[in-house]
């Protein structure tokens, strides 16, 4: 059996999820996703890793349904709910899934595939009489799950993890942050990035936790959840602790100060994704009475880099190799260098990903010759920790914890018929981060709103750039290449 389940096995009547439809304990949880494995397998005795994409709002049904796909032997593939369609055509199709489980409320936008022979659209409703099955062993070197993530290519790569991967990336930081069965957390984060789906699912799950899910970001909700006396662990992207801050600030005196003496009952609070401004830091702490724990992780790896759970959390900084993690420093030519000179971080041991999905030269060329990962992220360590400088790459954007691909929506804007060229950058922006914006040359005389508009049909809203510039040509160098700093000055 899966480590993940083993817990939940013993657990019985302990509640593991609280959505909106109600509380529901391990024992259910594991009945539900039997359930749902048994219907996956109809009459194979093993999905031998075959993908199954899955559209469910967070929530009881999005865990049973990935449990279930896991205790079926497939690889799950979560579809974020937010998604147009032709970013969800674009994981399904890439991902070669033959099963698309869908829940009510999505089924409209999927219904292109309602008939399509290639694929099986199973409903979650389906689910309800499903016989119990014997479920097949699986061994942890086969392929779990796949998360798509932007990098330097314009379209998303889909990152597969093995079973074992997935076990390393969570039983790493259940011993280091010191997860346990009395732990409560608040599950905000979107379910198809490594944040939500490991850091705080999974977690919480393998530990014996309670996990309560709020589908949507909102502060007033957030606070008034906290206050509700049962949260004691709690993560989020900087932007989020950016906008609990700012709602927080809007409260009278009495509801902060009871706030804050709720917060300081917490057990541990987390930040990552991005980097964590020190005015964020340092103003979370007044609320609080908490220094955020700054981690650095990847989709590719999980998470490899953490403040400690005690001793000094470092402002800007991200702390130190978590158990299990080898960390080094290196120099363009993968050489390795002494920690305290500025070089590319690499990563090696069980958490590392197995493959991008069908492509066997990407993933040879995210690795050096003797097996380290390549994060194309550049760090230093200074007095014992490391300290992120920036990415090798200015093509990638962080805004509000996602990582984009300029490169992804120039090709997206590029394709408009009124436009000739654009380029896209991130500029710096302290709620976001970094926030998309796009340069634009125009054969046309063009309607920034609709074009907006337009963009968004095709790409994640998440992903639409903020703000639009109509240029007579973009900064180019003397090769005629974009110059992507000078395009950041413009705006
Ligand atoms: C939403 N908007 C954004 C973004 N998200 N703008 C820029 N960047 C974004 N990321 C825009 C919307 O298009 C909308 O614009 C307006 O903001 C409000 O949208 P809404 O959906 O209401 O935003 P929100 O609900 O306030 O969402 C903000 C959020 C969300 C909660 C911070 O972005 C979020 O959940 N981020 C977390 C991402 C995450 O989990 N990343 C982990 C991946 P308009 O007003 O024009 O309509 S990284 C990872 O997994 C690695 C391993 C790691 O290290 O953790
Ligand atoms: P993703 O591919 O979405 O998993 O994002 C991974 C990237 O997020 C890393 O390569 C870093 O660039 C960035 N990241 C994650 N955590 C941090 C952090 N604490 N500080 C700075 N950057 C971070």
């Amino acid at each position: 059996m899966l480590s993940l389940f083993e817990t939940s096995k013993k657990l019985k009547e302990k509640v593991a999820i609280i959505d909106q439809s109600g509380a529901y304990s391990y024992e259910k949880l594991l009945a539900k996703s039997h359930g749902i494995a048994s219907y996956l397998l109809e009459k194979k005795n093993d999905l031998n890793q075959i993908r199954v994409a899955f559209m469910v709002s967070p929530g009881f049904d999005y865990i049973a349904v990935q449990w279930g796909i896991w205790r079926a032997g497939g690889i799950a593939v979560p579809l974020c709910v937010t998604y147009p369609f032709n970013s969800l055509q674009y994981v399904i199709e890439d991902t070669e899934a033959d099963f698309l489980v869908v829940g009510a409320e999505f089924e409209e936008i999927l219904s292109p595939y309602q008939q399509d022979p290639k694929i099986k659209f199973i409903s979650t409703k389906d689910f309800q009489t499903a016989e119990k099955k014997t479920l097949p062993d699986i061994s942890k070197d086969r392929g779990a799950m796949i998360l798509y993530t932007s990098g330097t290519t314009s379209l998303p790569k889909g990152v597969l993890t093995t079973h074992a991967n997935i076990e390393a990336q969570i039983s790493t930081l259940v011993d280091s942050w010191r997860w346990n069965s009395s732990d409560y957390t608040l599950s905000i984060l979107p379910l198809h990035h490594v944040h939500g789906i490991i850091n705080v699912n999974s977690c919480a799950l393998w530990s014996g936790a309670t996990v309560q899910f709020l589908p949507q970001f909102d502060a007033k909700t957030i606070f008034e959840i906290f206050m509700e006396g049962r949260v004691n662990v709690f993560m989020a992207v900087p932007t989020i602790y950016f906008k609990l801050i700012s709602y927080y600030d809007t409260l009278s005196k009495e509801s902060q100060k009871a706030i804050t003496d709720r917060l300081k009952t917490f057990r541990l609070m987390v930040s990552g994704s991005a980097a964590l401004p020190i005015s964020v830091m340092e103003r979370w702490y007044q609320i609080s009475g908490h220094y955020l724990l700054e981690r650095y992780g990847m989709t590719e790896i999980g998470m490899a880099i953490s403040n400690p759970y005690q001793g000094e959390r470092r402002a800007g900084h991200i702390g130190q190799a978590l158990q299990g993690v080898e960390v080094r420093l290196c120099d363009e030519q993968d050489n390795e260098i002494p920690l305290d000179k500025p070089g590319e971080i690499q990563i090696k041991g069980p958490s590392v990903f197995k493959a991008y999905w069908g492509k066997p030269e990407a993933t040879a060329k995210a690795f050096t010759k003797d097996g380290w990962f390549k994060t194309g992220d550049i760090a230093v360590m200074e007095a014992g920790y490391f300290k992120i400088l920036g990415r090798d790459s200015i093509d990638i954007i962080k805004s509000g914890g996602y990582k984009i691909s300029a490169l992804e929506i120039e090709e997206v804007i590029r394709t408009h018929p009124s436009i000739k060229d654009c380029g896209v950058v991130g500029v710096p922006d302290e709620e976001w981060g970094e926030k998309v914006v796009a340069a634009l040359v125009t054969k046309a005389a063009i309607d920034i709103e609709s074009l907006n508009r337009w963009i968004r049909e095709k790409i994640p809203a998440y992903k639409t750039p903020r703000k639009y510039l109509i240029v007579e040509d973009l900064p180019r160098n003397t090769m005629g290449k974009v110059t992507k700093n000078e395009l950041k000055k413009l705006f």
